[in-house]
Formats: C-alpha cells, sequence, structure tokens
C-alpha cells in the first residue's frame, strides 16, 4: 500500500484545495484501512473558480484547429495506453473492480478517445443546394461553450472519458466533478491529457459532493450538463438545468433483463447472466438484474446459475484468481442488503448467497455475496428497481411474448438481451424490446465506444453517449447561407 497523497481541484492548470480548507478521504473498498488519499471537498465557492477558468481557456481552445484537438487526444489515448496497467490498477484501489475489469475500464477510455481524436478531422455538416441561384448554403457544429460534467462511481475513468473527449473535440472547455468514491481516476486521466499537451484551463477538476455538483450545474456560465447516476439526482439535474435552457444530457437507472428462450444455448446463457449479473458486483447501468426464463428451461438454467454463483470467488480485486470484487462503500453495502430482505418479504425464494461477507481477508471491506432471488415476480420491487449490487432475479416465464411483455414491463429503457437460436424469436424481441440497447446471444453489459449508448424511457431523456451521437450533445448547429449572386435573393418570395 503506497502512502496517502493529498489531492487538490485542478483549476486553470493548478492544484488548489478547497476554498473551504475541507477535505474527504477516498478509501479502498476492498480494505477501509488502505487510505488512497484525501481529496478537496469542494462548495460552491470553488465551483465558481473552475468554471471562471474553463470560460478563460474558452477563446484560445475553440479557436484551435479541431485536427490540432484531435492531435491532442491522440497523443492522450497514446499515454493511456501506456499507463494502462498502472492506473488500472489504481482503479481497482479506489473502486473495487477486479483488475480485468478495471483494465477494461481504462481500455473504454483509450477507445473513446481514439475514436473522437479521429472527430477531430470530421464532424461532418451538410451542403445541400439552395432553392436560389447563386447561393450556397452548409451547416457546421459550434461549440456549447463550458461543459459541466457530473461522473459515476463504477466506470471511474470510462465515463469521465464518454463525456470529456467529446466535449474537447468540438472546443468546449470543461469542468468535471467525480463521484466522491473515485476521483483518483479523473485525476489519473487528467495527467494524461495534460501530458499530452492539453492547455490549462480546458479542464478543470473540482471534487466533492452534492454540493459541488449542485453548483455547477446551476451555473449560468455553464452551457452544457451531463450527468450519469441515479434517476432521483437526475431529475435535480434536469430541473437545475432547464431553468436556464442548458443542453442537459442524462443516463440514468437500469432494470436490464435476460430472456433465456426454451431452445437457448444454456451454458452460454448461464456463462452471460453470470458476467452480466455479477460482474462490477453488479454495479453497471446495464447489469442482467433480471432473468427472464422460459419455463421449459427454468429448471435447469437456475440449478447451473445458481452453482456458479455459488462458486464465484469474491475478495480484493487486486488478487489474482479473485472473480468478483466489493460493493463500492458501506451505505451501496447496506442498500444490497436491505433488497435481499425486501426480495424475501415480497415472497422471493433465496436461492443462494444473501448475506454479506465479513470473515478473514474481507473483514474489512463490503462485501456482498452473489445472490439469487427464485420465483419472483415481475410485480416484485426486486424485479422493478434498481438495486446496483450482486443479485439476479429469476422470473418464469410461458412464451416469447410474455418475455417481451415482462421486460418491457419496468419503468427503465436500457439494456435487454435474448438467448435463442432462432431468428425469428431473436428479431422479434430486437424490435420489440423498448431498450437502447439490445443483444442476441449476449448478456447485456459489453457496449462498445462507437454505437451509440444510452436508454428508453426513464434510463435517459433522449441523448446518446458515444460514437457521433455524442457530439450533439456538446454543440450546436450552425446553418450558413451564402448568396453570391450579388442581388437581394428572397427565399420563399423568389
Ligand atoms: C455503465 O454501467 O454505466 O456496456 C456503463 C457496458 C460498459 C459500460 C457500462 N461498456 O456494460
Amino acid at each position: 500500500m503506497s502512502a496517502p497523497a493529498v489531492f487538490g481541484n485542478r483549476i486553470g492548470g493548478a492544484s488548489v484545495p478547497a476554498a473551504s480548507g475541507a477535505s474527504f478521504e477516498n478509501r479502498n473498498p476492498a480494505d477501509a484501512r488502505d487510505l488512497i488519499g484525501t481529496f478537496a471537498d469542494s462548495g460552491a465557492e470553488d465551483v465558481l473558480r473552475a468554471v471562471a477558468a474553463a470560460k478563460a481557456a474558452l477563446p484560445r481552445w475553440r479557436a484551435l484547429p479541431a485536427p490540432k484537438r484531435g492531435e491532442i487526444l491522440f497523443r492522450t489515448a497514446e499515454i493511456l495506453v501506456r499507463r494502462k496497467e498502472e492506473f488500472a490498477a489504481a482503479m481497482t484501489r479506489e473502486m473495487g473492480k477486479v483488475l480485468a475489469e478495471t483494465r477494461g475500464d481504462v481500455q473504454e477510455a483509450i477507445d473513446m478517445t481514439y475514436y473522437m481524436a479521429g472527430e477531430g478531422r470530421r464532424q461532418f455538416g451538410q451542403t445541400t443546394p439552395s432553392e436560389l441561384a447563386r447561393k450556397f448554403q452548409m451547416s457546421v457544429r459550434m461549440p456549447v461553450g463550458v461543459a459541466g460534467l457530473v461522473t459515476p462511481w463504477n466506470f471511474p475513468m470510462a465515463i469521465p472519458s464518454w463525456k470529456m473527449m467529446p466535449a474537447l473535440i468540438l472546443g468546449n472547455t470543461v469542468v468535471i466533478k467525480p463521484a466522491p468514491d473515485t476521483p483518483l481516476s479523473t485525476v489519473n486521466l487528467l495527467l494524461a491529457l495534460e501530458e499530452a499537451g492539453l492547455p490549462p484551463g480546458v479542464v478543470n477538476m473540482v471534487t466533492g459532493g452534492p454540493e459541488a455538483g449542485a453548483a455547477l450545474v446551476s451555473h449560468p456560465d455553464v452551457g452544457v450538463v451531463s450527468f450519469t447516476g441515479s434517476t432521483a439526482t437526475g431529475r435535480k439535474v434536469s430541473e437545475a438545468a432547464a431553468r436556464l435552457f442548458k443542453h442537459c444530457h442524462l443516463e440514468m437507472g437500469g432494470k436490464n433483463v435476460v430472456m433465456v428462450m426454451e431452445d437457448a444455448d444454456l451454458d452460454l446463457a448461464v456463462d452471460g447472466a453470470v458476467w452480466g449479473g455479477f460482474g462490477t458486483s453488479g454495479q453497471r447501468c446495464t447489469a442482467a438484474s433480471r432473468v427472464v426464463l422460459h419455463e421449459a428451461v427454468a429448471r435447469e438454467f437456475t440449478e447451473r446459475f445458481v452453482a456458479r454463483a455459488r462458486a464465484l470467488r469474491v475478495g480484493n480485486g487486486l488478487e489474482a484468481g479473485i472473480e468478483m470484487g466489493p460493493i463500492i462503500n458501506a451505505a451501496q453495502l447496506a442498500r444490497v442488503e436491505s433488497y435481499v430482505a425486501v426480495g424475501q418479504a415480497e415472497g422471493a425464494t433465496l436461492l443462494t448467497g444473501g448475506k454479506r461477507l465479513a470473515g478473514g481477508t474481507q473483514a474489512h471491506g463490503f462485501f456482498h455475496e452473489p445472490t439469487v432471488l427464485g420465483d419472483c415476480t415481475p410485480a416484485m420491487r426486486v424485479s422493478r428497481e434498481e438495486i446496483f449490487g450482486p443479485v439476479v432475479s429469476l422470473i418464469r416465464v410461458g412464451s416469447l411474448e410474455e418475455a417481451i411483455e415482462v421486460g418491457n414491463s419496468v419503468e427503465y429503457g436500457l439494456s435487454a438481451s435474448i438467448y435463442t437460436r432462432d431468428v425469428n424469436k431473436a428479431f422479434r424481441a430486437m424490435n420489440e424490446m423498448e431498450t437502447g440497447i439490445f443483444y442476441v446471444n449476449a448478456p447485456t453489459i459489453g457496449a462498445e465506444t462507437h454505437l451509440p449508448f444510452g436508454g428508453a424511457k426513464n434510463t435517459g431523456n433522449g441523448h446518446r453517449e458515444a460514437c457521433v451521437q455524442a457530439l450533439d450533445v456538446f454543440s450546436e448547429w450552425k446553418s450558413i447561407y451564402i448568396d453570391y449572386s450579388g442581388a437581394l435573393q428572397r427565399a420563399q418570395i423568389d
């Protein structure tokens, strides 16, 4: 364990303590004795300074040609590649998920950074004929201004990159407030950007809790807000942004479903449900927290799935052989436990798991057993509400139609998947599921950076991250008409 460090906010290229002098601790969720560092506990005053720095950096950054901005992003990606192992280990220490997954998280940031570096030479608009002679017209993107980013702890480098890289390539400047559980990975992302030559003030970071977040999303000089987190907080962000007509992108809850049909390859479906349900300890927006089973395969699937869940090795994600890490913090662990109790009180059967793990090396961390709840009905809270932990609810159905109906019966619409060998069933489900992401013969997790990411219904507010769609969040369109006739030409009149 390396010595704890002291981290300030990053404002105008300098490390600055909180105006109040306050700080908070970042501890390892696998072993809370391990203090990673202290971080500035920011308030409204710190946000004012950070937004002022971002605003001051804006004219020069947006004047830099986009391909040049792209070169900085490209170099950033190269640095992330070089430091991947170091940043992944730091991330496991602060977030808990196993090394293979934190490597994946850094890789997702690398992918997004390369992708958006390429957008430095694209950002395509339209050219189109005019209805008038000797008149030329085209559309171009322009930056919104200062982007305020509020990011979660479950993908501590990937999600900041999803928001930051499109914002930057378009010429916006940034203030980011990472989740207080995982600020170090944002610090590391900023290190890479700065080493790559990002000018001071273009990306600023304030660390802290809800006070800093609220100040950021309601600041009048922040033109675009992008938030990933809970639906309850998302609603507040949306309301604050709406008052000032800001662009607002929200990515919120999920209650994703794996549907296992009677003709499924059960080995594949069990593998997928284990990875989708217990990967990242179930702490993904895309986690497979419901498995809908056709009654013809329900018994066999359940037996195999429960055996696999029971056999998962839970522990410190830095140790070899560990398959599932801790829960992020004590509050989240208590929430997971309470849902297990709620499920049983509602009539679900606890098939395995259900308890926190506190023996041996797990004594100082926030560990919970992989948990499977059987005999769930669609109406139960454990079948409808996002738990964000290693708890999977099993629901039996009699047909594809019923699977789709149950799958769609929740308020969220992020990700869904079907296991079947029947192309007709696969296409019907693909067409009818009300989700932004859909998989065939794969679990609900594993989105790549070059397709749009986001959800329907109460998961989102109509926007998408990643791919070119992310550019829409962080830009305004400008339509340009150039009349070279030398005469007044009147559209719709002449
Ligand atoms: C999230 O859970 O918030 O598709 C993001 C996936 C990952 C991203 C998850 N690529 O599961």
